[in-house]
């Protein structure tokens, strides 16, 4: 798989507003967009550090599988997202190499890019997210 760099980290958080008492407060690092993604019914906080960014993720709603995440382990590291030229090509590969995938096929998620995620249990506990432009 040719992936490119680590993309984004992202971390389940309650809120937001108070996280970023965190990340701006004491880290020091700017919030430079929010984006709710209806489809994964979460709210973003994008923040930039060198050349990786970190996305705050906030469910919107009780169903949402990061309300599901923070119910079950608490709040933190949630996926490290990989970026890759093509998110399917990367999916298929993946695929082929026994991996089990949640998303067949890319879809959009936050900022526009084409997003695909592969089951933790299937990459020794980590969510893995492979996104491309
Ligand atoms: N990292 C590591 N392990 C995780 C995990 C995570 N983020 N989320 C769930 N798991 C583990 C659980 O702890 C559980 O393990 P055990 O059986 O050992 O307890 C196992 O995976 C199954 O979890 P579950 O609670 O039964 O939850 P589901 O199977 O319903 O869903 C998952 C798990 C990963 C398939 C689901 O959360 C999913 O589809 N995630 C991808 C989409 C997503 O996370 N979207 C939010 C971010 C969107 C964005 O960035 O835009």
């Amino acid at each position: 798989m040719d992936l490119k760099k680590i993309e984004h980290i992202g971390i389940a958080v309650n809120s937001i507003e108070e996280a970023k008492n965190f990340y701006e407060g004491v880290l020091g690092l700017e919030c430079y967009a929010i984006e709710e993604v209806k489809d994964q019914k979460v709210k973003t906080a994008f923040f930039k550090i060198g050349e990786v960014k970190i996305e705050l993720l906030e469910p919107t709603s009780e169903d949402s599988p990061v309300a599901k995440f923070i119910a079950k382990r608490g709040q933190g590291m949630h996926h490290i997202a990989f970026a890759a030229d093509d998110t399917n090509a990367a999916l298929n590969e993946a695929k082929e190499k026994g991996i089990r995938l949640i998303d067949e096929k890319a879809r959009k998620g936050a900022e526009g890019l084409n997003i695909g995620f592969l089951h933790p249990k299937s990459t020794m506990g980590i969510l893995a997210e492979i996104c491309s432009k």
